[in-house]
């Protein structure tokens, strides 16, 4: 698999940091990522990369060597399609969109999840529709292929309209089953506290070491599709809820926002917002900001306390450049904690914390 960026400003990480990512993406797919390239041009061409690019890719391509190229960018289904002919078929194109919501249909558990990944899919395939399914057929299973149908019948826009239709109207009933859950529970006044943050920050984790929740937690991007809620009980005695969520991650297409709003909408209905922050990550900054935006612009949540974990303290390098960065994320919040939710580190301050953003 190679993953390629055209080195474009569309999104928040350089280029280079966002290759990175689609990388850790790749391997939580179950890829293994072979080489990189990035050209730096300032509009995509028609075929996504320039033609010397793409006359280096076909000639490496010879040796066998890979099998997929990722895009970072989302690619029109003209490029696409151009793309795929330079290698008379054989290799498989996708983006970015499709790889992460092939982890998704792979994370699915409950009806409601599985539900809104096919949601996603189907509007994500609707406009690239035209002759893909042979194509698709040919070169077999993997990631990206994965779809909501992979039969030649319903390459049929028509059909997939009427899937999408039919699905947001499972969504709906399955939704309108939740919430009367949900009522009940809020009838018994527990405050909600969401657990949300970039993927891989340690949210699993936490939940895991503070309740039992048992959630499975790995060292993947998007481990976690479908939400839990537990029961804690503070050291006052008081219970709250804790709500464990999916991660975010920078460029996600509003389309696939769109398909989540279910789950995000316990977000919106939570009293407290727990951020957690991978301190120990090269982009902590860049990934606590897109976070925060995606909880202000697309959720539209100014108002809801925010308690700020700075995790995996455990895993910083003590030098004077990670001391400042963390005494600027002290200056600027001020409901944050620096927790270690693997060596248990910082637990009581936040449990703490918990507990004063109650009173
Ligand atoms: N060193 C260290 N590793 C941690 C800590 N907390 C979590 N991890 C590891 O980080 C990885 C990701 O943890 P998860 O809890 O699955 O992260 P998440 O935020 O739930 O991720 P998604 O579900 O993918 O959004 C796992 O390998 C954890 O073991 C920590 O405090 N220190
Ligand atoms: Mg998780």
């Amino acid at each position: 698999m190679i993953c390629a960026d055209i080195g474009g400003d569309n999104g928040v990480l350089s280029p280079e940091e966002s290759i990175n990512e689609l990388s850790e993406l790749a391997r939580s797919a179950g890829a293994v990522v072979v080489g990189s390239l990035i050209q730096r041009i300032k509009k995509p061409s028609r075929n996504y990369l320039g033609i010397g690019k793409i006359e280096f890719l076909v000639s490496i391509a010879k040796s066998g060597k890979f099998d997929t190229i990722i895009s970072d960018d989302e690619l029109t289904p003209s490029q696409q399609k151009n793309l795929e002919d330079f290698f008379s078929g054989k290799i498989k194109i996708i983006d970015r969109t499709a790889l992460i919501l092939d982890i998704f249909s792979k994370r699915a558990n409950t009806r409601e999840g599985k539900l809104q990944v096919e949601l996603a899919q189907a509007e994500y395939l609707l406009p690239r529709l035209a002759g893909q399914w042979s194509h698709l057929e040919r070169l077999g299973g993997g990631i990206g292929t994965r779809g909501p149908g992979e039969t030649q019948i319903e390459t049929d826009r028509r059909l997939v309209r009427a899937k999408i239709t039919r699905i947001k109207k499972s969504l709906k009933s399955v939704m309108v089953h939740r919430k009367m859950h949900r009522s009940r529970r809020l009838d018994f006044g527990l405050p909600v506290f969401s657990l949300v943050g970039y993927t891989n920050a340690g949210k699993s984790t936490l939940i895991n070491l503070l309740t039992n929740a048992k959630v499975k937690s790995q060292d993947l991007l998007f481990s976690t599709l479908d939400p839990t809620t537990r029961k804690l009980r503070l050291t006052s005695g008081t219970n709250i809820l804790l709500t464990d969520t999916v991660g975010f991650i920078q460029k996600l297409p509003p389309k696939v926002v769109a398909a989540f709003r279910a789950t995000l909408e316990e977000i919106t209905e939570s009293s407290v917002i727990v951020h957690v922050v991978d301190i120990s990550h090269p982009y902590a900054g860049v990934q606590h900001d897109v976070v925060n935006k995606i909880l202000k612009n697309d959720l539209g949540l100014n108002q809801k306390p925010v308690i700020t974990v700075l995790n995996k303290v455990d895993k910083m390098l003590c030098s004077t450049e990670s001391n400042e960065f963390l005494e600027n994320f002290k200056n600027e919040f001020s409901n944050l904690v620096i927790v270690s939710a693997l060596d248990k580190t910082g637990i009581d301050d936040l449990l703490g914390l918990f507990q004063k953003v109650l009173t």
